[in-house]
């Protein structure tokens, strides 16, 4: 549960500055949870502003772990409601904000559960289908799942990097002892992350400071040197605003960010860990919005590397 309340609070500063969505976003945004009524888990959404919370599943089921798409429209939790070979049996669902159109995306008859969604809308996932429990990652359509680990130990807990790019989870691989890990979205080069005798669990990783509700993710993009990433579009293409956040990120580079983008007017802000918030807003009668994130180049992380060959 560290995962949603590490969101709720995201969501909640989000509100708060108003970046990039707009100031409507103290309203809008909701945390999503579970909580068991009469005895039986179902999954609920409250106004992080405080007010009723809304029901979204109605099972006899358990309906648990909730984790939000990365533009808010959607919810991908685990459920055991087709569990009818074995016990231990689950599954990870998708549904709609409001509880609609719910869909199975797993299928096999070990637990599937504890899912995390990405920025670059993949969703991780625990397994045991392949003997012991396992990373897993599947499209929100159901297709090209993966196993991205195969130790035949404890892999689970997964949580996304904010870019989508990498994957920290908890393992019992090494000395049966559970410890942090960190790969690539992919599976490769695995590294350890913590290395002592007590149980390092629960992992996740620290989100984006801004809201993407109503964006387009447009993903990734390494804009050397310093590297920019995790470009979000509102009322432009992902091809422009990628060009419009590359501009900017070579004006930064060299020394002098600018305070405009064509018809942009942007402002940045820079957070406690080593990333500025670059928030740009349109003009006029042509109202634009783009929001990306600049990396401090004299602190960007190591590229990862394979430690445990
Ligand atoms: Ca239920
Ligand atoms: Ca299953
Ligand atoms: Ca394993
Ligand atoms: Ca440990």
């Amino acid at each position: 549960m560290l995962r949603l309340t590490a969101l709720a609070v995201a969501l909640a500063l989000v509100g708060l500055a108003g970046l990039a969505s707009g100031a409507d976003s103290a309203v809008t945004t909701k945390i999503v949870y579970h909580a068991k009524l009469r005895g039986n888990n179902e999954i609920l959404v409250v106004p992080a502003a405080g007010g009723v919370p809304t029901r979204l599943t109605r099972h006899r089921a358990s309906d648990s772990n909730p984790t939000w798409s990365a533009d808010g429209s959607r919810i991908a939790f685990e459920s055991n409601r087709r569990a009818q070979i074995r016990d231990r049996d689950a599954d990870v669902y998708v549904m709609a904000a409001n509880g609609t159109r719910v869909r199975q995306l797993t299928f096999s008859d070990a637990f599937d559960g504890d899912p995390a969604w990405s920025w670059l809308n993949r969703i991780a996932f625990e397994s045991d289908r392949a003997g012991s429990s396992d990373i897993w990652a599947i499209d929100p359509d159901g297709t090209d799942e993966k196993q991205l680990t195969k130790s035949p130990a404890f892999d689970g807990d997964p949580a996304w990097s904010p870019d989508g790019s990498q994957i920290v989870f908890t393992s019992q691989r090494d000395n049966g002892d559970r410890e942090l890990y960190v790969m690539n979205a992919d599976g490769s080069a695995p590294r350890r992350l913590t290395n002592n005798p007590a149980r390092d669990e629960s992992p996740d990783w620290q989100p984006l400071p801004f809201d993407v509700s109503g964006h387009d993710a447009c993903g990734d993009d390494s804009l050397a040197p310093g590297g920019a990433s995790s470009i979000a579009a509102l009322r432009m293409s992902c091809h422009r605003a990628l060009k419009l956040a590359a501009r900017w990120a070579r004006a930064a580079a060299a020394g002098d960010p600018p305070a405009r983008l064509g018809s942009l007017s942007c402002t940045t802000s820079t957070q406690p860990f080593a990333l500025t918030v670059v928030d740009c807003t349109g003009e006029h009668r042509r109202p634009r919005d783009l929001a990306f994130v600049w990396r401090d180049p004299a602190r960007t992380p190591a590229p990862v590397t394979d430690r445990s060959a």
